[in-house]
């Protein structure tokens, strides 16, 4: 069996605990595919937060408590930074982190594209799924703010960091989208996969941003494999993160319902056969989509799996 996840980071990657003890289980073959809008250059280094949450996660180094970076992480260079006044002051780069943005930034200086470049990192971590950026081409979500400033673009991890999603905002945009190709392998995969799960993570700047790849979404909307998402909001709020502020953005309610029809049934021009959504949720409709509901707190890679097990009962 042939399974492929489309990903964000900590949510994506705490469901990929689950469909890897899963897979392990019954023998699959485990593909994820990874968003890469959240990247950023930083003090001239290429930074991949969703692409290192799931290394690091899958690999038994993240922190569990702050959600990313690395467990047992110190804040020396940071530090130092702060002395000399460099900006940017409310972005922090772990010691141990910065190894790796310095290993990939070498190795993208010296040409290789991202995939190879994950490819290379992930033979430390051993994750133990495929990992696949989106595109190897540099695609950046921006948020579109109205502030003092007057209306502008800034980079998504300002408007998330930053501003704590708390400014006025008018819309997303995935810079860089357009031009961009899905990397290597990532249509071939999705051809030849026996289920594409879409991962409870952030629908509007994780998963978005990877269906904006040209060719990406088709792929999975015309493909073969049935798609079953699961729903990252429970009864009527993230688990974590911000999500509401960006679906408000969108003018989507932030619902396992509004969530869903976000991503449409594919007998309507979407991309969903399956929507899985927590017990609070039940009963639940999403247009032309099977709707069914089990627990989805990813409290341990038992719980998670389980809930993999729920969303392929959809397919
Ligand atoms: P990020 O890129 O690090 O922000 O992470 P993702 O986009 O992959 O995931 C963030 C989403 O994961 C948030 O919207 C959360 O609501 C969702 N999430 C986190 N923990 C859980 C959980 O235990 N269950 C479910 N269903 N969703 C979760
Ligand atoms: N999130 C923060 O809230 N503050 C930080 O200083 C910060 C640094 C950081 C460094 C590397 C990395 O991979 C992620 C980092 N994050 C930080 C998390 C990140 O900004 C977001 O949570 C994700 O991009 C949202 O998916
Ligand atoms: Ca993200």
């Amino acid at each position: 069996m042939r399974i492929v996840v489309l990903t964000g980071g900590i949510g994506g990657a705490r469901f990929l605990l689950g469909v890897r003890a899963y897979a392990r289980e019954v023998g699959a073959e485990v593909t994820a595919v990874v968003n890469v809008g959240d990247d950023l250059l930083l003090h001239g280094l290429k930074v991949c937060p969703d692409l290192d949450s799931v290394l690091y996660t899958l690999g038994g180094g993240a922190d569990p408590e702050r959600g990313w970076g690395r467990v047992g992480e110190t804040w020396t260079v940071k530090d130092e930074l702060a002395a000399y006044g460099a900006e940017p002051s409310w972005f922090g780069l772990g010691d141990k982190d910065l190894a790796t943005h310095l290993v990939r930034t070498t190795m993208l200086n010296a040409g290789y594209p991202l995939s190879q470049v994950t490819e290379a990192l992930a033979s430390r971590w051993q994750p133990g799924v495929r990992l696949l950026p989106a595109t190897d081409e540099r695609l950046e979500t921006h948020a579109v703010v109205e502030d003092d400033q007057g209306r502008r673009a800034i980079h998504f991890q300002e408007w998330w960091v930053r501003h704590r999603a708390d400014v006025p905002t008018h819309q997303f945009v995935f810079v860089g989208a357009d031009a961009a190709k899905p990397a290597p392998g990532v249509v071939e995969a999705i051809a030849a996969a026996d289920v594409v799960l879409i991962a409870p993570s952030n629908p509007v700047v994780s998963i978005a941003p990877v269906l904006a790849v040209p060719g990406l979404r088709d792929a999975v909307a015309d493909g073969p494999a049935p798609v079953v998402g699961v729903s990252p909001i429970i009864g009527g709020a993230p688990v974590r993160g911000m999500a509401d502020r960006c679906l408000a953005v969108l003018g989507v309610e932030c619902s396992a319902a509004g969530v869903g029809r976000l991503y449409g049934g594919r007998a309507a021009g979407g991309l969903l056969d399956g929507w899985l959504v927590a017990p609070e949720d039940a009963g639940t409709t999403v247009p032309d989509v099977t709707v069914a509901s089990a627990p989805l707190r990813m409290t341990d890679d038992a719980a998670t799996a389980a809930m993999v097990r729920a969303a392929l009962e959809l397919t």
